[in-house]
């Protein structure tokens, strides 16, 4: 702690003790939440009624009604998220988690939300999306004062269009974003909506992004855009949930993206029509089928679709370097590369030196490969046939003709019926490809090309 802290955080103690038996009685005990699971949909206990999202791998923020105001309370602070088993990562968020709890309230309800910044440095909450007056907006610097460390601050105003929204700081917002705060807000519409369909699954996740270079516990934040872990509400497969849903359900996934990339976001086995995005519901003449859909840096899409098609369907992004875990971008190709004559040379110098991806890279989601303390394996998650080779931004959409109305638990893996899966053909094998393929129309004595390692390069 350096001279200038010490007197900040001195001050900050003398003004909390003088400030909190007056103010702070009047704020609502903020709620926080220590586990990573998805939590069951809350349900209202007061105010108007609506069907509550579930937030996959998060929660829904519990308030108080004060006087007929929703009230909330925010906590801006320094988290541990694990991202998956196993693969803890130090973040800033709120109320214990990142990224934040989602948010939910009805159309036409007048909302306080009363932030507390445990940050080390100062804050604000931008309210993306939003219909409010422009006080209320968070933008630090133009339409408030940032929260210092150690204050609290409180932003009101009435919900007044229905839809999904995020929340994020508007304050060194390229740190603060990139250690994983964000959160989504949902305002569910006060009646029947002729754009809002009533749906029986209704799923909200962020799609995040973090530089956590492999063995250590803190993302790099001065990463523009070579991030290597990319996350649902930051957990990565396989430490994501899957989206559990009985055949028939009208299912709605809500979709935003607070990274620095577009996410084509992908759905197996069904078609989905997008019908809401942060600026509203669309219009049905500007509806169409889609089985992805581009997310891009600051927006939501809201998709939608019936569920009727049983089985464990992939739900991805589909930038397939979003769905593997941290590896080094400096790899060269090594497909047809014969290395055999090199590796004993190679071990020399390295001694653990392993031939790999010479043969493509499916041999990562197989092998253990010893990894750094505290590091995501780069292509993992066991399915009933195999490894998936896949980590990251992927999980499933579970179709099941017997999950409850309701019940949101993994029903387990899809049980194929028989005939119905993929097989081998008896008989028909061939050789595979040899390493070296020839190069066609040139002479048999083709010089040899030498890759040389590169530098370090943006993507
Ligand atoms: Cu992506």
């Amino acid at each position: 702690m350096n001279r200038r802290n010490f007197f900040a955080g001195a001050a900050t103690a003398v003004a909390a003790t003088t400030a909190s038996r007056v103010s702070m009685a009047a704020l609502p005990e903020p709620v926080m939440q220590s586990s990573t699971a998805t939590a069951p949909p809350l349900a209202p206990p007061n105010g108007r009624p609506y069907n509550p999202v579930v937030t996959l791998n998060g929660w829904t923020l519990p308030w108080r009604m004060n006087a007929g105001v929703k009230e909330f309370h925010l906590v801006a602070e320094p988290v541990v998220r694990e991202m998956a088993p196993g693969f803890k990562v130090n973040m800033w968020g709120y109320n214990g988690q990142s990224p934040g709890p989602t948010i939910e309230v009805v159309e036409g309800d007048r909302v306080r939300i009363y932030v507390t910044n445990k940050l080390p440095e100062h804050t604000t909450v931008h309210w993306h999306g939003q219909r409010l007056p422009n006080g209320m907006d968070g933008v630090g610097g133009i339409t408030q004062p940032h929260i210092p460390p150690g204050k609290t601050f409180v932003y009101e105003f009435t919900a007044r269009r229905p839809g999904t929204f995020m929340y994020h700081p508007h304050a060194d917002e390229m740190v603060q974003m990139a250690m994983g705060m964000m959160g989504f807000w949902i305002t569910h519409p006060k009646e029947s909506h002729p754009l809002i369909e009533p749906v029986q699954r209704d799923f909200c996740f962020l799609l995040g992004s973090f530089d956590v270079e492999p063995g250590s516990a803190t993302p790099k934040v001065n990463t523009m855009t070579d991030f290597n872990i990319w996350s649902f509400n930051s957990r990565v497969f396989p430490g994501i949930d899957t989206l559990n849903v009985r055949k028939g359900d009208r299912v709605r996934i809500r979709v935003g993206n607070l990274t620095m990339t577009n996410h084509p976001i992908h759905i197996h086995g069904h078609e989905f029509e997008v019908t809401g995005t942060d600026g509203g519901p669309v219009p049905r003449t500007a509806r169409w089928p889609e089985v992805s859909v581009d997310v891009a840096v600051g927006q939501m899409r809201q998709m939608e679709f019936i569920a009727d098609e049983e089985g464990d369907w992939s739900l991805h992004c589909h930038k397939a370097h979003h769905t593997m875990g941290p590896m080094g971008h400096e790899v060269p190709t090594m497909i047809g590369v014969d290395q055999k004559g090199v590796v004993d040379k190679i071990r020399k110098l390295v001694p653990d030196y392993m031939v790999m991806g010479d043969k493509g890279m499916a041999d990562m989601g197989e092998m253990e490969m010893p990894i750094p303390d505290n590091t995501m394996p780069m292509m993992t998650g066991a399915g009933p046939f195999g490894s998936a080779e896949m980590g990251g931004m992927f999980t499933l959409l579970k179709v099941r003709r017997d999950q409850k109305p309701g019940d949101y638990k993994d029903p387990g893996w899809f049980k194929h019926p028989a005939g119905t899966v993929a097989r081998e053909v008896p008989g028909a094998s061939v050789p595979p490809a040899p390493r070296n393929a020839p190069s066609p129309g040139n002479s048999s004595n083709t010089d040899a090309t030498v890759r040389k390692p590169s530098g370090a390069h943006n993507h």
